[in-house]
């Protein structure tokens, strides 16, 4: 019988998960630091992750370890950031979403979407209390944009804040928050007589309420929640001056999207490996299933679209850091890499056969968040529509 060894010895070609030895396209830095958080998802997420999903709890013994790791807001500068460029930024979230999405999703969120905001368009004196403790992982952040009545459209959101004295009366409510339930702060877009405003709604702050979402057939290792408000009183000085109308919470999401662009890359790569490997050593009809065309060409097909993937991506970090990048480059990327992600988790799915479903495997685990993933930060049709916009001219959304 054809072991997996024996498997990898015919092998003498390119690495199956960097056909294109994008390794060699990577500074010193950029492979040391992916090294480490690859090392980090070997040792400490893969072995528990199955088991927090199954049981719907965010791991969170892990938190410290990826504050002292130096992964959130890694790209930013001081503050006890990291100062890493976009590249490493990518290479985490890819090594992360290897082991979950829920993980780099929670590192999203905390980087991207609210140390990012604070960092852009923050007071010195809002950078100085919040973003240390945030680097480190000890004060957790959430980012609340999406309303009940639709996410795809937050131009239209109900969330108001209106203007008594020196503060602010924030009445509305907020759906599908990551990390709502266990955040410090949350970023709250919400309307104002001027536009879009957003403010930094601390958790203890009276009229300001949370609850998990419970049943989520996906990401069930990542807390989801919703997030109320009656009558909460901010003081002015919680506003984010920086960020003025919808262009202040996209700007945030052009940052999370870019991260989940090399994310998905990471979760198609786990399910890829794991047919690869079934598929050498299981065996039907007296040969192994690495030993059938189809299967080959199914195999072949997730090392393209990978392959693919990952020269966006890295282009897409390369023009970043250059200061280059439009947002509907991100658009592509995050449309290409998750749908490519989704399909390979699906297909690795069916080649597992009735094992695959089953988290004993991981496909089926990084299907069901992909569906989370391909629908959030951006569903599939607002991003095409996004590219639509920029090659007619002409917003059909
Ligand atoms: P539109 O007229 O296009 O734009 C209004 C202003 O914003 C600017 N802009 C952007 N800026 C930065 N990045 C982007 N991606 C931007 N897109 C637009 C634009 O230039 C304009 O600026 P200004 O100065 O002229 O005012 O706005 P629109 O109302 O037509 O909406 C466009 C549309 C549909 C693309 C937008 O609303 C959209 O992206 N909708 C999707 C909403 C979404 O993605 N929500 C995600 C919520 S957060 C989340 O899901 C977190 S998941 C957890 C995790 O990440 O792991
Ligand atoms: P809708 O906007 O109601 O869309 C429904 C369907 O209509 C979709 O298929 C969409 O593509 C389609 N559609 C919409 N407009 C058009 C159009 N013009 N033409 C054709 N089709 C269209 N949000 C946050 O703010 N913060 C978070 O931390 C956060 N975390 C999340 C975590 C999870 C697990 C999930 C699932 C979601 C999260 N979200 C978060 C919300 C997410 O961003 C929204 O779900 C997403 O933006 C889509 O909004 P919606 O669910 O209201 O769908």
């Amino acid at each position: 019988m054809s072991t997996q060894a024996e498997g990898l010895k015919r092998r003498t070609g390119p690495d199956i998960a960097d056909f294109y030895d994008i390794r060699s396209m990577l500074s010193d830095e950029e492979r040391q630091v992916q090294e480490s958080v690859g090392q980090f998802v070997d040792q400490e997420v893969i072995p528990i992750i199955g088991e927090a999903f199954d049981k719907h709890v965010f791991p969170d013994q892990l938190v410290p370890e990826l504050g002292k790791l130096g992964v959130f807001g890694c790209n930013l500068e001081g503050y006890e950031c990291a100062g890493l460029n976009n590249v490493v930024y990518g290479l985490v979230c890819q090594e992360l979403e290897r082991g979950d999405s829920g993980l780099r999703s929670f590192v999203s969120v905390q980087g991207s979407l609210c140390m990012w905001p604070i960092y852009t368009y923050g007071t010195e004196e809002q950078k100085q209390r919040w973003l240390p403790g945030m680097a480190k992982g000890e004060l957790i952040g959430c980012f609340g944009l999406t309303e009940p009545d639709g996410g795809s459209d937050p131009g239209t959101m109900r969330t108001k804040a209106v203007r008594d004295g020196d503060d602010w009366i924030i009445n509305g409510a907020k759906m599908w928050i990551t990390n709502g339930t266990i955040a410090d702060v949350a970023i709250v877009w919400a309307d104002t007589e001027e536009g879009i405003r957003g403010f930094l709604v601390e958790k203890d702050m009276p009229g300001y309420t949370t609850r998990d979402i419970p049943r989520k057939m996906s990401l069930r290792a990542s807390w989801t929640s919703e997030l109320f408000f009656e009558g909460v009183r901010v003081p002015d000085s919680n506003r984010l001056p920086g960020a003025k109308g919808l262009a202040g919470p996209l700007g945030c999401l052009t940052q999370a999207r870019y991260g989940i662009t090399w994310g998905a890359i990471g979760a198609a790569i786990a399910c890829y490996k794991e047919a690869l490997e079934f598929a050498g050593y299981r065996k039907l009809f007296g040969r192994t299933l690495a030993e059938t065309q189809t299967i080959q060409l199914r195999l072949a097909d997730m090392a393209r679209r990978i392959t693919t993937a990952q020269l966006l991506s890295l282009q897409l970090g390369r023009l970043k850091d250059q200061g280059t990048m439009h947002h509907s480059q991100v658009s592509l990327a995050k449309w290409n890499n998750v749908r490519a992600a989704l399909d390979i988790a699906r297909d690795a799915r069916d080649l597992l056969g009735a094992g695959g479903v089953t988290t004993d495997h991981h496909a089926i685990r990084h299907m069901l968040n992909l569906e989370s993933v391909i629908t959030y930060e951006g569903t599939e049709t607002i991003h095409q529509l996004v590219i639509g916009r920029e090659l007619t001219g002409h917003a059909a959304f």
